[in-house]
């Protein structure tokens, strides 16, 4: 959201300011509930977790919301990676904005494959008296694969849903599913995809009611949201794997904003795509082993992913993303094993 006429100044959340100013949503605490029991079954059954963000946040402009900024995500990113997670034995919390893509369902999605298209009357009846409604044959082979996957995934108990609309349902949120993962120590991946606002406007600067045109044009001043990556890596979960995305539009920005996160949070990888390239097309950068705080830029390496779409039209970038992040989170495990052994 940021825009050419963006002005230096304004304030600073910090993140400890933030949650002391601004209210947890009414589902907080049900929803942690929920959080707590699952990672103690996942514990118990001895399963790494992965907690994938998912979607765009919104920014309400008044208390009684009538109208706010949003962000563009579909939630392809998240839906598709959680399902590749899945299948490589993780369990997923899966943390997504409201009505946006999900696993399994996201295959048929309303606007691009409506159920309603795959489904017909027997014909061997009466459409007007049809008790029968069968899956048209050209679609039965992917829907017994997605089926199938998707039963054994709530047989097997493997898959919490968890949903957020406002930037400020994510970031309370964000902190209690941390917290509560720390518990699994160096076990839990944190896939950041979601697509955040960097902005927001705090609720004590909110119009009560609906803002009401008639007086010129409308100025709004926001607030920078606090750098929430800082808390987490060095306070929430400092075990945790953590993977966070960096979105970018000029191409020349990917990799130095991409260091700079890693330099200025000192998490394990970011992964940089470009809005127009992100379907076949990312970057995974992260630190040579043995950086420490204050590293330059010879300190980071990249590695590009890159899938082709012209010859495999039905390949998705995440299952390969998605295999490079389950071999690393081992690695890092492994590696803390040995370092571990040799103290
Ligand atoms: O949800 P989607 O598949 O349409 O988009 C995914 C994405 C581009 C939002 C994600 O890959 C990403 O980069 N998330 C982080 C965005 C950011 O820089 O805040």
């Amino acid at each position: 959201m940021a825009t050419s006429s963006q002005s230096e100044g304004g304030a600073t959340f910090s993140a400890e300011r933030y949650f002391a100013t601004q209210p947890p949503p009414a589902s907080l605490e049900h929803d942690v509930a929920r959080v707590k029991e699952f990672v103690q079954r996942q514990l118990k059954e001895g399963r790494k977790v992965v907690l994938v963000t998912s979607g765009g946040t919104t920014v309400p402009l008044e208390l009684n919301v009538v109208r706010f900024l949003d962000n563009f995500s579909a939630g392809t990113r998240g839906s598709t990676s959680a399902e590749y997670f899945l299948k490589a034995g993780y369990a997923v919390i899966f943390m997504h904005r409201q009505f946006s893509l999900q696993p399994f369902s996201r295959h048929y999605s309303h606007s691009t494959h409506p159920f309603l298209d795959f489904l017909d009357f027997d014909p061997s009846e009466d459409p007007s008296e049809a008790s029968h409604i069968v899956v048209r044959p050209s679609e039965r082979t992917q829907l017994v694969e997605v089926l199938t996957t998707y039963k054994a995934v709530q047989r097997a108990g493997t898959l919490l849903t968890l949903t957020f609309v406002t930037v400020n349902d994510y970031l309370w949120l964000l902190r209690a599913v941390s917290q509560e993962m720390s518990l699994l120590g160096r076990s839990c991946l944190y896939y950041l995809a979601a697509a955040v606002s960097d902005f927001f406007l705090p609720r004590q600067k909110m119009s009560e009611h609906k803002i009401q045109s008639g007086k010129g044009s409308l100025h709004i001043e926001m607030d920078q949201v606090p750098k929430i990556l800082k808390p987490l890596v060095q306070e929430w979960t400092r075990e945790g794997y953590i993977v966070s995305f960096k979105l970018e539009t000029d191409p020349d920005l990917l990799i130095p904003k991409a260091r700079q996160a890693l330099a200025r949070y000192g998490h394990q990888v970011v992964i940089g795509n470009d809005l127009h390239r992100r379907k076949f097309e990312v970057v995974f950068v992260s630190p040579k082993p043995k950086v420490s705080a204050g590293a330059s830029a010879e300190d980071y390496e990249e590695s590009w992913l890159r899938i082709d779409l012209a010859q495999n039209p039905q390949k998705e970038i995440e299952e390969d993303i998605v295999a490079e992040l389950v071999k690393r989170h081992q690695q890092w495990i492994e590696a803390a094993g040995t370092q571990s052994a040799l103290t």
